[in-house]
């Protein structure tokens, strides 16, 4: 097992590493910005690094200052969290030619992955079922409309270097394909130095459903199950749940082991997630692959049992997957993430929590570095911390989330408790029947209820 274990990241999730560290009897070291020194992964760390200025390039981007901290402290394994490096392939390779330990898949799993036209391609290869559209990404406006053509309107254009929906476009007519290709590779080309576009038939209302995935050093592959994910805004994910009221045993298994599938082909090693779109007829569709742990993992934690953290630090230190794979989930978990915004404008709204009141309790979980008279500083994002509610089952998950949020009490700052409240009553998000358009009509709800007042 590793002696030492660096943690490049900040905020909850760096705290949550430290966690899993300690319960593992793993001594941490923390590394903080001079935004950052009041956090809560500073404070309880063993050991801390001040790695640079509050600006995220000079400080947790910063390859040189991450290596030396580790090497200066005697660190023998890097946990990247997510965000950040967390998908830096180089940053991994330097690790490993600086013989640290990188906790997380391999440096050439993370490229092919990155590249999404290529991981669509390899999904395809692995059996695992893709939208039509073209194979490799398109040289001219003139192939776009040519596979446009092919698939059918509507279509949508994907930058290969993107992911996460930047760079993308939807077009609905022939019309309308030279001019987005043109701007869509162009702006791909500004943001990623990598102009490559490709192109897929659209989906208008799927869920975004994703899978838990996890391989070893000895070639062994699991998955622990899926996410429901729809209920986003401009790609921010804002409540996911787990199971997914969409899936039937039979589906799970299935998407399961097509997860599974695309894992092995790759040799991918350490936790992983696969995403789909699931359209109205029960087709999924691969759409990309994270190769880092996410934001929303303790959901699966609540319903599988597994600690995803203490499960990658063991497997990157070489030690066998014994957790079985497609274990049926355990009661239902709902996340709740606790941005610093206001609830309608969805404007930052950073700055000192003059109160702060956590709620506990049967089924609630609650991860966050703030507490009180903490100052949430402005240069990073505006995750204050995340409510996890446990049920026997759906209806009992919302009820606890739902008392969880009332009993959660933050002053000094704007946050999203009150918009998270006003979701758990909607009659659509409480019949389960989500899609990636949720937040559009929610948002319509809200008008016409704010007009009758
Ligand atoms: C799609 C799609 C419909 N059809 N691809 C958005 C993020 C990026 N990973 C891909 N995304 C989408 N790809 C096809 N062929 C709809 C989306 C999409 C979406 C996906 C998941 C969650 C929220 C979303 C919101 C808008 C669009």
């Amino acid at each position: 097992m590793f002696r030492k274990i660096l943690i490049a990241n900040r905020g909850e999730i760096a705290l949550r590493v430290i966690q899993a560290c300690r319960e593992m009897g793993i001594p941490t070291v923390a590394v903080y910005s001079t935004a950052d020194r009041d956090s809560l992964h500073v404070t309880y760390a063993d050991e801390d690094v001040c790695i640079g200025p509050p600006a995220s390039g000079q400080s947790y981007l910063n390859i040189t200052s991450l290596v030396s901290a580790a090497e200066i402290t005697g660190a023998d394994a890097v946990h990247p969290g997510y965000g950040f490096l967390a998908e830096n392939a180089q940053f991994a390779e330097v690790l490993a030619d600086c013989r640290l330990a990188w906790i997380g898949p391999p440096p050439e799993v993370i490229r092919l992955m990155g590249d999404k036209a290529r991981a669509r391609q390899t999904a395809a290869a692995a059996g695992v079922p893709v939208l039509p559209g073209s194979g490799e990404p398109l040289a001219s406006s003139d192939e776009a409309r040519k596979v446009a053509a092919e698939v059918g309107f509507p279509v949508i254009l994907k930058a290969a270097a993107g992911g996460g929906g930047r760079g993308m476009r939807i077009v609905r007519a022939d019309a309308d394909v030279q001019k987005a290709f043109d701007t869509a590779a162009h702006e791909a080309d500004k943001a990623f130095g990598d102009g490559s576009i490709y192109l897929e038939k659209y989906l208008e209302e799927p869920r975004h459903i994703e899978f838990q995935v996890f391989g070893d050093a000895h070639g062994h592959v699991i998955h622990l199950g899926e996410r429901e994910c729809s209920i986003q805004r401009r790609h921010q994910k804002i409540i996911e749940e787990a199971p997914s009221p969409a899936l039937t045993p039979e589906l799970r298994q299935r998407m399961g082991a097509a997860s599974v599938r695309l894992c092995e082909q790759v040799g991918y090693q350490n936790a992983g997630t696969i995403e789909y779109l699931l359209d109205r007829d029960g087709s999924f569709y691969f759409m990309e692959m994270n190769t880092r742990i996410q934001v929303e993992h303790p959901v699966t934690e609540m319903v599988t049992g597994v600690d995803l953290v203490k499960l990658q630090i063991a497997v990157a230190a070489g030690e066998r997957l014994t957790v079985r794979s497609g274990l049926a989930p355990r009661g239902h978990a709902i996340e709740c993430r606790i941005n610093a915004e206001d609830p309608r404008t969805f404007a930052p709204s950073p700055g000192r929590l003059t109160t702060f009141h956590v709620p506990g309790g049967p089924g609630v979980r609650v991860d966050t570095h703030a507490y009180e008279d903490y100052v949430i500083p402005p240069h990073y994002d505006s995750l204050v911390g995340k409510l996890i509610a446990h049920g026997r089952d759906r209806a009992e998950a919302i009820a606890r989330m739902e008392r969880a949020l009332e009993f959660f009490v933050i002053e000094g700052i704007r946050t999203t408790i009150p918009l998270h409240r006003e979701i758990l009553r909607d009659p659509v998000y409480r019949s389960g029947r989500l899609s990636t358009r949720f937040m559009e009509g929610f948002q319509a709800r809200r008008e016409k209820a704010a007009e009758v007042e």
